[in-house]
């Protein structure tokens, strides 16, 4: 692939002396180079709450204007959601354009899309996010057209009142349209996780901080438990490089199955739009009977992305899911693994013991409706060992006068399905 050259932005950002600043202006330089750009100033300014005209103060925003005209830069980038006058303000004194946290996570979400769901979602977010931002800046501009007029190019389109009334209208209407076309894939979505929840397979999703290795560990996973057709999804070093849902069966030797999904990563103030417009592709994560938390074990900042991930998730309305976390990556540092204490795990997705104590992990949450017992089934019911061989762990067979002794380990429906046959039950 053909590398285009980065654009070089400025980055700036408001320190409140909140404890997470460094950590949120160092995640801002990594969405910068996600969006094909390359961070040449960081400008910090410590204000209590930003300036409500201009984010930054005056004298700042002075300052910036010179560094943009001297290093030639037309882009800054800021390190919080601004107000839509905060954004032209800030662009009439710098000259440049400005693009908030919002608007980089939309812009890096819209190249990234390749599902028409993902696609379709990313782009309501986007509409979502202009909506507000055309009522306010355009009463604005006309405030400015009849008032005091003042100066810089972004007031000088003179647009009137009727043709914002009809931006906004064109905007609800693809809202509209988008809504109704994701309705219909939801819909089927919807569908399918029924038919898998009629299955009874236990679902286990896995959720993280962006590019911590989770479809790495999907991979590794379906590559070792998952059938052959099973496609590997995408995987590459780079912030939010999945953006869709997948789902694989796994088939563990003695026959225990669960689904796996895999699904979009975490930052931190994912926009709020963006968390609404995906909210069915973190449906499968809602919905699983165990989650796995996926952490960079290598990254200084862990702890803030596991905070992120945390947070995230209470958003999302997921709060009451078992949660088993796994520190990933662990070849990259000076720790002994793969190791687990309780229900954390130090390990790595690039290693088959790893993967095994995972599993190991995995099947003590999710498989508790076990049984194993002693069945004694007639020549005559052929088709019940033939269920029994396929879906559940068979630990013996002897073939005896009046039938096939079997012992089994198997889920409690299907105990009870063939409770006739039952001679004794153990526990497991
Ligand atoms: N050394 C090492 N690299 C890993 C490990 N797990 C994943 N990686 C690498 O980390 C990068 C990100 O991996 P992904 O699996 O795409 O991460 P992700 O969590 O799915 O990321 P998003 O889809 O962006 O949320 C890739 O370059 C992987 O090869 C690991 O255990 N060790
Ligand atoms: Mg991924």
């Amino acid at each position: 692939m053909e590398e285009t050259p980065r654009t070089p932005v400025i980055t700036i950002g408001l320190n409140a002396g909140q404890a997470t600043f460094d950590y949120s202006m160092t995640e801002l330089k990594n969405l910068v180079e996600a969006n094909n750009m390359t961070v040449v100033e960081e400008i910090q300014q410590s204000l209590t709450k930003p300036n409500p005209g201009t984010y930054f103060g005056t004298g700042k925003v002075e300052e910036l204007a010179t560094i943009v005209a001297d290093d030639e830069v037309n882009v800054i980038i800021v390190n919080d959601e601004l107000t839509p006058s905060q954004i032209r303000n800030l662009e009439n004194g710098t000259k440049a354009r400005i693009i908030d946290r919002t608007g980089l996570i939309l812009e890096i979400f819209a190249n990234r899309a390749q599902s028409r769901e993902a696609k379709l979602q990313v782009q309501l977010a986007m509409l979502q996010y202009q909506l507000p931002r055309l009522h306010t800046s355009a009463s604005q501009r006309l405030d400015q057209q009849t008032g005091s007029g003042g100066g810089g190019g972004f007031t000088n389109r003179g647009s009137g009142e009727s043709q914002t009334e009809m931006s906004r209208r064109t905007i609800q209407r693809s809202i509209n349209h988008v809504n109704h076309e994701l309705k219909e894939i939801n819909q089927a979505a919807a569908t399918q996780r029924q038919q898998r929840e009629r299955n009874q397979l236990p679902s286990v999703a896995l959720v993280g901080y962006t590019n911590a290795g989770k479809s790495t560990l999907m991979n590794a996973l379906v590559r070792k438990f998952g059938k052959n057709e099973d496609k590997q999804v995408f995987v590459k070093d780079m912030l939010f490089a999945t953006l869709d849902t997948s789902v694989r069966q796994l088939v563990f030797p003695d026959q225990k199955k669960m689904l796996l999904s895999d699904t979009v990563g975490f930052v931190s103030q994912l926009p709020t739009q963006l968390v609404k417009a995906f909210r069915s592709t973190l449906a499968e994560a809602a919905n699983a009977d165990l989650l796995i938390q996926v952490v960079d074990y290598a990254d200084t900042n862990k702890e803030a992305m596991m905070a992120t991930t945390e947070k995230t998730l209470m958003d999302i309305g997921v709060t009451d899911v078992p949660m088993i976390t796994v520190f990933n990556k662990a070849d990259l540092t000076e720790a002994t693994y793969p190791t687990r204490a309780a229900d954390q795990l130090v390990l790595s997705a690039l290693d088959d013991d790893s993967l095994d104590l995972l599993v190991q992990a995995i099947k003590e949450k999710v498989f508790h409706n076990y049984v194993t017992a002693n069945f004694l089934i007639p020549f005559s019911e052929g088709e019940v060992v033939s269920y029994l061989n396929e879906n559940a762990h068979v630990l013996s067979t002897d073939y005896v006068a009046d039938g096939t002794a079997l012992k089994v380990e198997l889920q409690q429906a299907d105990f009870e399905r063939f409770k006739q046959f039952v001679v004794t039950k153990e526990h497991s």
